[in-house]
């Protein structure tokens, strides 16, 4: 897959995308990132990328013109155009799945108080928040999105965490896990896990899973409820 990125801080995003699972991914010619400044599309001779709304009000906006002319540029016949702001539709793991079966990713990073509208209506296909919080810029949340896109690709994950995508994510929260030691400052691993009773074993964490879900994420459990039948 290709993701190209639209923003006006490229180098907030070296670093994070240099690094584990990420570095492989991009080594192996699984993801091909690029970035891109929007001043360079800016079309005067001060790389004006932003400018005061119409009827008054705080903040800039970023100008239509250089958007146009960027995505103009980066964009093919099968490219998704996304912007991300707090406006958009909540990110989530379905629509993570969605955007790794796209061939070609253009994310467009929000500023200042946002877009010029005509941006929304006539260049993008998608509008996403990766949550109900206000950021400076949206350069972390679309490194968010580029993250977990990209452990859903082929080939990107080791077996068995692709094996737990499939069977676990978007249902139900973990179940309590423990490793060695079997007991350590007073505190005991849950003798059944010990038990070596695999059945017995598969039933309590399926217990925890769901009392955890119903207890935290109630919104959650009730999207799976409705999904599957769980009680
Ligand atoms: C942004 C205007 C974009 O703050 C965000 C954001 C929050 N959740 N998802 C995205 O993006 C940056 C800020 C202001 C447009």
């Amino acid at each position: 897959m290709k993701i190209d990125v639209l923003t006006l801080f490229p180098r907030m995003f070296v670093g994070p995308l240099d690094e584990s699972i990420i570095r492989r991914a991009r080594e192996a010619g699984r993801l091909e990132l690029a970035l891109h400044n929007l001043r360079d599309y800016a079309l005067d001779r001060h790389k004006t990328v932003d400018d005061r709304p119409f009827g008054g009000g705080p903040g800039m906006l970023l100008k239509p013109e250089p958007l146009f002319a960027a995505v103009e540029d980066l964009a093919r016949e099968n490219t998704r155009v996304l912007l991300v702001s707090p406006a958009g539709r909540r990110f989530d793991q379905s629509i993570a799945r969605e955007l790794a079966s796209r061939e070609h990713l253009l994310m467009v990073c929000g500023h200042y108080e946002g877009f010029d509208e005509r941006v929304r209506e006539r260049l993008a296909n998608d509008e996403l928040s990766i949550g109900d919080y206000v950021l400076t810029n949206g350069a972390l949340p679309v490194m968010v999105i580029i993250d977990a896109v990209t452990r859903l690709l082929p080939g990107v994950l080791g077996d068995e965490d692709s094996a737990r995508e499939d069977s676990f994510s978007q249902e139900l929260l973990e179940y309590p896990q423990y490793t060695r030691p079997a007991e350590f400052r007073g505190m005991k691993v849950p003798e059944v896990l010990l038990s070596g009773n695999h059945a017995e074993i598969a039933r309590w964490r399926a217990e925890q899973a769901r009392r955890r879900t119903q207890e935290r994420r109630p919104d959650l459990f009730a999207k799976t409820f409705y999904e599957s039948g769980i009680t």
